[in-house]
């Protein structure tokens, strides 16, 4: 009986946790105008290859046409050792969802990474928190081979206690609990 409880508790486990980007949950009734202004990035989950390291600030706006765009400041080492504040930029393309976006991004200088991703809302009260995720590459078995993922607060000084039982919720819902850093602010970026 006992050895009954604890095959179905695994079994409800890895049903809830299949890790396919098919069934991310998103945010529900995504309002995008809500979302507007500053955000933190508190924590990361990293891609492969370069990318942002660290004072990671991003700026929502909606456009005259209802659009929504972004800039993103954050330190970046390119050229193996070349240190820098990386000014982007970035235009969001609806799709069905209101929650899931496609990015196009590009640095205000040319030489800065430009690309095309996946931008989703997974959960945000709009005030505090935000989650974002991004699957660059699944997997031929659905699962997410290429992920980043970040925590975004209104708060430059982290997330809310309260919001951190949702937040590693939320992480563990994308298959990605344990493998955040946390994002310093020193500074790097203000003046810039
Ligand atoms: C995030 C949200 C808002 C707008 C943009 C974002 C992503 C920026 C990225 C930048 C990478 C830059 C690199 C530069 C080195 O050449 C998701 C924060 C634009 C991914 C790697």
């Amino acid at each position: 009986m006992l050895h009954y409880a604890v095959a179905l508790c695994l079994l409800a486990v890895s049903w809830a946790q299949d890790c396919q980007v098919s069934s991310v949950q998103v945010m529900q009734n995504f309002d995008k105008t809500r979302y507007t202004g500053i955000w933190y990035a508190v924590a990361k989950k990293d891609p492969e290859g370069l990318f942002l390291i660290d004072n990671i600030v991003a700026e929502f706006t909606i456009a005259e046409d209802g659009s929504m765009t972004a800039t993103a400041k954050g330190r970046v080492i390119i050229l193996n050792n070349w240190e820098m504040c990386a000014d982007m930029l970035a235009t969001f393309e609806v799709t069905p969802d209101p929650a899931k976006f496609r990015m196009k991004y590009w640095g205000a200088a040319s030489y800065l990474q430009t690309g095309n991703d996946d931008h989703w809302v997974i959960d945000t009260d709009y005030d505090n928190y935000a989650i974002h995720y991004s699957c660059r590459l699944v997997d031929s078995d659905g699962t997410c081979l290429d992920a980043y993922s970040f925590i975004f607060s209104r708060h430059p000084t982290g997330l809310r206690p309260e919001d951190q039982r949702n937040v590693v919720q939320k992480k563990t819902d994308l298959c990605l609990l344990g493998k955040y850093r946390r994002v310093s602010h020193t500074g790097f970026c203000d003046s810039s």
